[in-house]
C-alpha cells in the first residue's frame, strides 16, 4: 500500500490549490479524482449558457502573482470553457497533473486510532495509507434527479445540467423541456430558446435574478486590474463575501427614496451578485429588504410582455437572497420569444413522464429532450456519499444523523488527521468559494506544518468546540433573513435532510479571524497530540 502524507479528494479548485500549497510544505501528497478530466463542477457542469456569477477577475487564484499578470480573462463573468482551460493552464503550468489520479472514486476512508493514520479505498479496489487527509469535494457536486413516475419511458433524451454529456447536444429544431429555474435553468434558458424549436421551462419557485451586464474585458479594464490587483484582493478578503468590490455601510432605511432608488438602478445595471450588498441591512431586515426586493419586482415586471406569464415570473413569498439568487442573460425577455413557454408547476404539478413527454395535470407536453436544472444535495452530498469512517467505528453520516457538526467548519471530532475545504460551518456558498478555499487551505497547511515540525502524530477537533462554533453558526444565521425561507443554505432541497442552516453566514473577514485566532491560540478547539489518542489511553489503562 502506498504511503502519503496528504491524500486530497477532489481535483477542482480546491483539491488543486490543496496540492500545489501542501506539496510546497515538501510533502507526498496525491490527487484521488472520480472523473476522466479535473476542474470539479466546471468541468460537469458544461451545460449551454453556462458561467460564473462572479467576476472572473475575483473568481481566480490570488496566490501566484505570476499567473494573475498572465492570464487573460476574455469576459467580465467567464464562461464555463473558459474557467476550464483557466484550471487546465494552473494544472499545467504549476505541473499538478503528476499527483491527480483520474477515474479514481474513493468509496472508503477508514481512520486507523492505533496508528493515527487513514486507509482510503477507492471503487476499484487499490489502498492508499495516509497520514492527513482532505476532503475538496465540493458543495454542489452531487446532482439531484427527480424521479416520476414514467420516467423510463421516456423516448427522448433526459439530461441533468450538472452531469452534462461530452457529445454535443442538438437543439436545433428540437422540442426541449428544462425542469428548474434556479442559476442553471435560468442561465441556459435563452441559449437553448434560440435553437430549440419550441422550448418548455417548468418552474416550481420564480427565482430573483439580477442582470449579468456581461461584456469583453478591454485591454484598459484588464491593465487597470493587474496593475491594483492586490488591492482588489485585499478588498475581496475584507468584504462580506469575497466580492472585489466596498459594501456600502449605510441602512437602506436610512436614506429617502429617490436616493435608493438610484443606488439600486447603480446595483441592477452593474453589480450582478453584489446587489445584496447595496445597503448592509439587505439580509438582515425584512423592511430593508423589501425595498430592494419591491425594486427588483418592478425591474423584472418591466422585461416580461405577456401580464399572465410576468406575474407568475415575478418572485413572491421570499426575501430577495434568502435563497439563491441568479444573475443571469437575457432570462426574462426570453419568455417574450413564440416558441418559449413558462408552465408553472404550482398551478399544474407534474403527473408524469410518458414515452412523448411529461404529463402535467393541465395537459402532455411533448419533447424531444428534457433537462433536469433541478440542483444539487448541496454542502453534505458529496461529504457523505463515500463511506467515512472514524474512531470508533462511527461513520460520518452517522456523526452527521442531524446535521453537520464541525470545529470552524475544517475539523470534525471523531475524525482526527481530516479536513474539510469549504463545507457546511464555513462561509462556503454564501462566499465568492474561491476566497474561501484559498483561505482554508492555507489555514490548514500552516496546522499541518505545526504537526510536523512538532512532530504531532494527531489533531482532533473537541466535541465542546465543535458545540460551540454551531451555536455559533445558527446564532449568526438567526440575526439575517436566511431562516425566514427554504432553500439549500437549509437543508430544503432535499426531502428528508436534516433541516439546519448550513453555511456559516458571518461573512468571509469575519471567518477568517476565526481562524487566526484559532492558530495564534495553537489551535484552540483542537486537541494536538504527540502520540494517537488511542496509544495514549491503551498505555495508561
Ligand atoms: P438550484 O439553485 O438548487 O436550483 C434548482 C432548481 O430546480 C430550483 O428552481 C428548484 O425549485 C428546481 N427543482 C428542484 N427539484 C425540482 C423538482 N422535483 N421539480 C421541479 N423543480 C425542481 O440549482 P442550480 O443548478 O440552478 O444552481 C446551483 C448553483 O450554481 C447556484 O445556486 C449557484 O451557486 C451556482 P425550488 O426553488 O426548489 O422550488
Amino acid at each position: 500500500m502506498e504511503q502519503l502524507d496528504v491524500l486530497i479528494i477532489g481535483a477542482g479548485f480546491a483539491g488543486l490549490r490543496a496540492l500545489y500549497r501542501l506539496r510546497g510544505l515538501g510533502k507526498r501528497v496525491v490527487v484521488l479524482e472520480a472523473s476522466d478530466g479535473i476542474g470539479g463542477v466546471w468541468y460537469h457542469n458544461a451545460y449551454p449558457g453556462a458561467r460564473c456569477d462572479v467576476e472572473s477577475f475575483d473568481y481566480s487564484y490570488s496566490f501566484s502573482p505570476e499567473l494573475e499578470q498572465e492570464w487573460r480573462w476574455s469576459e467580465r463573468y467567464a464562461t464555463q470553457p473558459e474557467i476550464l482551460r483557466y484550471i487546465n493552464h494552473v494544472a499545467d503550468r504549476f505541473e499538478l497533473r503528476k499527483d491527480i489520479l483520474l477515474n479514481t472514486r474513493m468509496s472508503k476512508a477508514t481512520y486507523d486510532e492505533e496508528a493515527a493514520r487513514w486507509i482510503i479505498t477507492a471503487e476499484d479496489g487499490r489502498q492508499w495509507s495516509t497520514h492527513y487527509f482532505v476532503m475538496c469535494v465540493g458543495q454542489l457536486s452531487t446532482t439531484k434527479r427527480p424521479n416520476y413516475p414514467g420516467q423510463s419511458t421516456f423516448g427522448g433524451e433526459i439530461i441533468h445540467s450538472g452531469e452534462w454529456p461530452k457529445h454535443k447536444v442538438d437543439f436545433v429544431g428540437k422540442r426541449v423541456a428544462i425542469i428548474g429555474t434556479g442559476s442553471s435553468g435560468m442561465q441556459m434558458t435563452p441559449v437553448i430558446a434560440k435553437q430549440a424549436s419550441h422550448l418548455t421551462v417548468f418552474q416550481r419557485t420564480a427565482n430573483f435574478s439580477i442582470p449579468a451586464a456581461n461584456a469583453p474585458v478591454t485591454d484598459e479594464e484588464d491593465a487597470t486590474v493587474k496593475a491594483n490587483y492586490r488591492a482588489r484582493r485585499e478588498q475581496a478578503w475584507n468584504s462580506p463575501t469575497g466580492l472585489g468590490f466596498k459594501p456600502n455601510r449605510q441602512s437602506a432605511l436610512d436614506v429617502t427614496p429617490e436616493e435608493r432608488e438610484k443606488v439600486y438602478e447603480a446595483a441592477w445595471n452593474r453589480w450582478g451578485f453584489g446587489f445584496a450588498l447595496a445597503y448592509y441591512d439587505i439580509l438582515l431586515s425584512k423592511p430593508a429588504n423589501d425595498t430592494a426586493a419591491e425594486f427588483i419586482r418592478r425591474k423584472i415586471g418591466a422585461l416580461i410582455d405577456d401580464p399572465v406569464t410576468r406575474e407568475k415570473l415575478v418572485p413572491q413569498g421570499h426575501p430577495f437572497a434568502a435563497r439563491r439568487p441568479s444573475v443571469d442573460s437575457g432570462y426574462f425577455q426570453t419568455f417574450n420569444r413564440n416558441n418559449v413557454e413558462l408552465a408553472d408547476l404550482k398551478e399544474y404539478p407534474i403527473l408524469e413522464f410518458t414515452p412523448k413527454g411529461i404529463r402535467t395535470a393541465e395537459k402532455l407536453h411533448e419533447f424531444d429532450i428534457i433537462i433536469f436544472a433541478t440542483g444539487f444535495d448541496a454542502f453534505t452530498g458529496s461529504l457523505l456519499k463515500p463511506a467515512i469512517v472514524g474512531r470508533d467505528g462511527v461513520t460520518l453520516k452517522d456523526k452527521w444523523g442531524a446535521g453537520p457538526i464541525t470545529q470552524l467548519g475544517v475539523g470534525v471530532a471523531g475524525f482526527p488527521n481530516m479536513l474539510i475545504v469549504v463545507g457546511p460551518g464555513s462561509p462556503s456558498l454564501l462566499s465568492n468559494v474561491m476566497v474561501s478555499i484559498e483561505e482554508q487551505i492555507d489555514w490548514l497547511a500552516d496546522l499541518i506544518k505545526t504537526m510536523e515540525e512538532g512532530g504531532l502524530a494527531e489533531f482532533e477537533a473537541l466535541p465542546e468546540a465543535e458545540r460551540a462554533w454551531v451555536e455559533h453558526v445558527n446564532e449568526r444565521a438567526r440575526e439575517t433573513l436566511y431562516l425566514t425561507t427554504n432553500s439549500y443554505y437549509n437543508g430544503a432541497e432535499v426531502a428528508g435532510k436534516p433541516r439546519v442552516f448550513m453555511p456559516y453566514s458571518g461573512g468571509v473577514r469575519s471567518y477568517r479571524r476565526f481562524l487566526q485566532q484559532c492558530a495564534a491560540e495553537g489551535y484552540s478547539g483542537f486537541a494536538l497530540r504527540a502520540a494517537p489518542a488511542a496509544k495514549t489511553r491503551k498505555a495508561s489503562a
